[in-house]
């Protein structure tokens, strides 16, 4: 018989017994993360349950979630116990049978003490999921034993091997919960316990049970998939490896495995980028200087000035997240062109697979095109993707003001021009931002959320919370030329065309700088974006047509016509049927005669200067700009790097990549580039010297020693 009922709290539960139920309600906002306290918890609660002599534990989460995983704080942190291997055992060797409820997201360490349990059960919407892959690590405590002892092998790899969690139905049906339940939190939990009690629970163990349909096939295929990904991280192969370990043995010798790799894996620089973007990505959210008090304006109407690749693209983004969007255009003839590519690519994703045909439909309707600038007066937020051009955003912002109603925010997708300078043609500089889409924009994470001098904190919360919304990263930054992003774009790609002065060819610093890991090489990027891109903002900067070392060759490109891929050459030629990228010996010769022209000597270069030079002048360039507080922050550099420049994740962001390779040593070898080179680009950054002094090893600027 259960002793009589109690109500008390331990540590971070709230326990009561009750009709023989031990109900135990974590709670550990935001997220119910497994802290050491919550560790502590569990098993403090299975002791009180066993000394209570309940006839079934409830465990389940307080607050919008369950448990969403284990606390990353923590890693890397002196290890507190007990550990989650610890408290998982004794959930499924307890002798009161448990029952698991869930809600919300049940992830990670939260779904493997769940699949511990006896009995699992989730309210109707819940997602499921081992994301542990997206953290470079595997499930650590029994996820790649027991997924598959509950779902067989084939859903259990693809599960964990994605990170991407299951719908409540997806986890009925393949056997990984036994019910979804619907009603009020917790009173829908609460109720199917007392049913289960009813039924007479007694101790399942998820260990005990073998595992389904795991033929060899299935692993050489997902090896194969596996090896042609170009991942870099250890945990997929090792979760491959897991999983079919849990066929073919018992759990007590895969679990030990899973441990063994899962420390290695945490231990890597890999997981250690990832868990550093994670935070990064989450702490660029909160721009610095604007108060928590602060509310965001409301915003439902948008408006797009321009319906080219960028407006078409901006567009789609508002009406997919459920905005109605009027798309504005100077000629019927554009607006009518515009249309229709934006409707092609909405049924590009459909034929994808990335979207349904009715929600496709659905985001369609809410454009209305049009070519009356007045239409722009129900708009709560107009973003323009007009010509590059002062003249033309001049013009375009006296329009919006003379035609947007008061309050309306004014942004601008200039990767490059004045911001303040356009705010000044308004008579509500206050309202005017930067809201810096990146090609293509309905399918680009980022977003460079610009604050000109005069930009009021309200415009920059509510474009950084529509920016969520509209699933895109935000990130704040301030007014200079390009930017974060662009501005140290310019120095990369600057290093890159010296290179080829200086005897590397396009296809060397291109194979090196993806073999370091960045997705294309920045010749391949150039031809692709159109070689005139780069010429004509050479020319609004006021650099005469092959003035300099740096642009002798592709001035010349374009002066040619050869302007990349959209003409079929460029730094290198394209097959007209297949679009084969080859190197072209023409432009080899070009780039030799103009090395002798400007005395430039050529000489072998090795794949790791090259890999050095572009992205320590990434580094150099991103030093200013923290230092000049064109940044918040470094992690903020770090998220502009990986969600729109192709930088690796797995190598954590320029930043960071700089911390992990020395500020010490990057100083250094940037010395030794000034002295090979003459070049003073390679002065390293004030900060960055005072970063490598300090002994911080950080180029966070609040946390560098003075
Ligand atoms: C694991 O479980 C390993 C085990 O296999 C083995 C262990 C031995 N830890 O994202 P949000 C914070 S690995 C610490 O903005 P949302 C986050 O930083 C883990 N903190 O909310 C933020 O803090 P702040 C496997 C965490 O509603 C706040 O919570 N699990 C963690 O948009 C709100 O977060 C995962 O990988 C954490 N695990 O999304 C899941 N998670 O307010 C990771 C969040 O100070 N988490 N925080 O900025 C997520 O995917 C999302 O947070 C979630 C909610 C979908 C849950």
């Amino acid at each position: 018989m259960a002793n009589e009922n109690t109500v008390f709290e331990i540590e971070s539960a709230s326990y009561e017994l009750f009709g023989g139920i031990a109900k135990v309600a974590i709670s550990n906002p935001p997220i119910n993360a497994i802290s050491a306290s919550v560790r502590r918890t569990i098993l403090a609660a299975l002791a009180k349950a066993e000394a209570d002599n309940a006839a079934l534990v409830l465990l389940y989460c307080q607050g919008n979630t369950y448990i969403a995983g284990a606390d990353i704080s923590e890693f890397g942190k002196p290890q507190a116990y007990p550990e989650l291997p610890d408290v998982i055992a004794a959930i499924e060797n307890s002798t009161i049978p448990v029952l698991v409820a869930m809600h919300g997201n049940a992830l990670g360490g939260g779904l493997e003490i769940a699949m511990a349990g006896h009995y699992r059960a989730a309210l109707t919407g819940t997602k499921l999921g081992l994301p542990e892959v997206n953290l470079g690590i595997l499930p650590g405590s029994g996820g790649t034993q027991r997924l598959p002892r509950l779902v067989g092998a084939e859903k259990a790899l693809s599960m964990i091997l994605s990170g991407k969690p299951i719908s409540t139905q997806d986890a009925k049906d393949s056997g990984l919960i036994d019910a979804v339940i619907e009603g009020e939190w917790p009173g829908a939990a609460i109720d199917y316990a007392g049913k289960l009690l009813a039924s007479g629970p007694s101790p399942r163990r998820t260990g005990e049970l073998s595992v389904a349909n795991a033929n060899a096939e299935i692993f050489a295929k997902a090896r194969e998939k596996q090896s042609n990904s170009g991942n870099r991280l250890l945990a997929p192969n090792y979760i491959i490896d897991l999983v079919e370990l849990a066929s073919q043995s018992d759990i007590a010798l895969g679990q030990q495995q899973e441990r063994e790799r899962f420390l290695e894996c945490r231990a890597s620089r890999g997981s250690q980028s990832l868990r550093h973007l994670f935070f990064a990505e989450r702490t660029a959210a909160k721009p610095k200087g604007i108060d928590s008090d602060v509310k965001p304006r409301s915003i439902e109407n948008v408006a797009v000035i321009g319906a080219g690749t960028m407006g078409g693209g901006i567009a789609m983004c508002f009406a997919t997240a459920g905005y109605k969007v009027t798309l504005v255009e100077l000629s019927e003839e554009n607006l009518q062109r515009g249309l229709s590519t934006i409707g092609k690519n909405y049924q590009k994703g459909v034929d994808r697979g990335i979207s349904s045909q009715s929600k496709a439909d659905a985001a369609l309707s809410r454009i209305t095109g049009t070519t009356q600038m007045e239409d722009v007066a129900s708009a709560d937020l107009v973003v323009e993707a007009t010509f590059e051009s002062m003249e033309v955003k001049h013009s375009v912002f006296a329009k919006l003001d003379a035609h947007c109603k008061p309050g309306c925010i004014m942004a601008t997708n200039t990767s490059y021009l004045d911001i303040n300078e356009m705010a000044a043609a308004t008579s509500r500089p206050q309202d005017v931002i930067g809201a810096h889409f990146f090609s293509p924009a309905h399918i680009m994470k980022l977003l460079e959320v610009v604050r000109a001098d005069k930009t009021a904190p309200d415009a920059v919360k509510t474009l950084m919370q529509v920016a969520k919304r509209i699933g895109k990263t935000p990130v704040t930054v301030g007014v200079c030329y390009g930017f974060v992003g662009n501005r140290m774009l310019q120095k990369y790609a600057r290093q890159a065309q010296l290179l080829l002065v200086e005897g590397a060819t396009p296809k060397q610093i291109d194979s090196a700088i993806k073999e370091w890991g960045m997705a294309m090489g920045p010749l391949s990027v150039a031809d692709l974006a159109g070689l005139d891109i780069s010429y004509f903002s050479r020319r609004n900067q006021g650099i005469e047509v092959g003035s300099l070392p740096e642009c002798s060759v592709p001035d010349e490109l374009v002066d040619e016509k050869r302007l990349g891929r959209k003409t079929g050459a460029g730094f290198y030629q394209y097959d007209p049927d297949s679009g084969k990228q080859s190197e072209d010996p023409y432009v080899i010769e070009k780039i030799q005669a103009h090395a002798k022209k400007w005395g430039i000597p050529q000489r072998q270069i090795s794949d790791e200067e090259i890999a050095d030079r572009l992205i320590l002048a990434l580094v150099n360039e991103g030093a200013k700009i923290l230092q000049e507080g064109i940044a918040d922050r470094a992690s903020d550099i770090d998220v502009v790097y990986v969600n729109g420049y192709g930088f690796p994740r797995w190598r954590g962001g320029p930043m960071f990549y700089a911390e992990t390779y020395g500020l010490a040593n990057a100083v250094a070898r940037m010395r030794q580039f000034q002295e090979q080179t003459g070049d003073d680009f390679w002065q390293p950054a004030p900060l960055l010297c005072k970063a490598a002094e300090s002994d911080a090893g950080t180029l966070e600027i609040g946390k560098i020693a003075d």
